[in-house]
């Protein structure tokens, strides 16, 4: 099947086509990834940032009690999504599970939408009754927000094959956890996915715990890279801590996915700081284990001192980006405490009769 090449989006790089030596499996993660221009490692920073803040606030809001029911926190993994996002092209289709504001916050989507759905409110993405897990945006291209883990992997595989059927040119990015991974259905959708060459990305965030058990405890193979293997599809390890990592090895296998060779795997190398949901022991591991992940890997640390180092920007420079992320994250919040809660009319809409 030939793709359709579609229109390029501003900073996207040119990507490779030849099939990556990485296709079986090679850890890639200590390879140098390309760097970036000042303006991308801006763009980086300022995406990752505007993430991390948002997810302080909806922290902070959720200890007030303006925001009930499940919450999961991307805090950390930020550089997965926004490196994700630099290599995509306008009209690439995203599907994840329920630790999804980040994703939601890469596609475009507005910051007073997904924060007033949280506090459920009528001027939430899904009219206040979805709350953090169920958001969606057809606009942004942004298909959920999925609570069943794994469920998002056999959706995402469905959006390929719509893409692939309608032969558009775009390519659907599912992502999902390491404990997702080793869910039966994610390996109906890679036989299927290549077995119909469907231009679907699979990243599997690893971010080494799934509720409180650690992967070495729940999975047999913990490369995640070669989940594909008795498939033929292709996989790479991933720093999921280094943006420019993630923006590299998403450009090669999205253009493998545009050349129409069929699924690619992705495990991005990851970590969460807080835990898994609002309540949580964190019993599973020591506090000087995410210390260290903190202080020596953050993502946003590692762009920030490329901004201050190599790119010569002053701390006044990075101080207005801040400045500029707080206002949005603030007045996200100020909408999700004040906007009305839904009409009690709307107890009867957008439900199957
Ligand atoms: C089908 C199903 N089984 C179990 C659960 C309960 N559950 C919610 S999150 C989770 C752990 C998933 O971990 P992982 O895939 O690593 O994602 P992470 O939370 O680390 O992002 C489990 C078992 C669920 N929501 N759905
Ligand atoms: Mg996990």
């Amino acid at each position: 099947m030939a793709l359709a090449t579609r229109k390029s989006t501003a900073g996207n790089k040119a990507a490779s086509s030849a099939r990556p030596t990485a296709a079986r499996s090679t850890l890639r993660k200590n390879s140098t990834p390309s760097e970036f221009t000042r303006d991308e490692d801006v763009k980086a920073y300022r995406e990752m940032l505007l993430i991390r803040r948002f997810e302080e606030k909806a922290g902070q809001m959720y200890g007030m009690g303006l925001i009930g029911g499940f919450c999961h926190l991307y805090i950390g993994q930020e550089a997965v999504v926004v490196g994700m996002e630099m290599a995509q092209k306008d009209g690439d289709q995203v599907i994840t599970g329920y630790r999804d504001h980040g994703h939601m916050l890469a596609c475009g989507m507005d910051a007073k939408g997904v924060m007033a759905e949280l506090t459920g409110r009528r001027g939430g993405l899904s009219k206040g009754k979805g709350g953090s897990m169920h958001m969606f945006s057809v606009e942004k291209h942004f298909y959920g927000g999925h609570g069943i883990v794994g469920a998002q992997v056999s959706l995402g595989t469905g959006l390929a094959f719509a893409n692939h059927y309608r032969n558009n040119g775009q390519v659907s990015i599912a992502y999902f956890g390491d404990g997702a991974a080793n869910q039966g259905q994610v390996y109906e959708s890679f036989n299927m996915a290549e077995l119909w060459k469907l231009p679907v990305v699979y990243v599997i965030e690893n971010n080494r715990y799934a509720m409180g058990t650690a992967v070495s405890r729940a999975s047999a193979q913990t490369d995640f890279s070669k989940r594909g293997i008795s498939f033929n599809i292709p996989g790479e390890q991933v720093d999921g801590m280094d943006v420019r990592a993630v923006r590299d090895a998403a450009e090669r296998a999205i253009q493998w996915c545009r050349d129409g060779k069929g699924p690619y795997i992705l495990e991005m190398q990851t970590y969460r700081y807080r835990g898994h949901s609002m309540s949580d022991p964190a019993k599973y591991r020591s506090k000087d284990e995410v210390q260290k992940m903190r202080e020596e890997h953050d993502p946003i640390e590692q762009v920030r001192s490329r901004l201050l180092g190599a790119w010569k920007l002053t701390e006044d420079d990075l101080k207005a980006v801040d400045a500029e992320v707080r206002e949005i994250v603030n007045d996200a919040a100020e909408f999700a405490t004040h906007d009305p809660e839904p009409d009690p009319s709307e107890l009867w809409t957008d439900i199957l009769k």
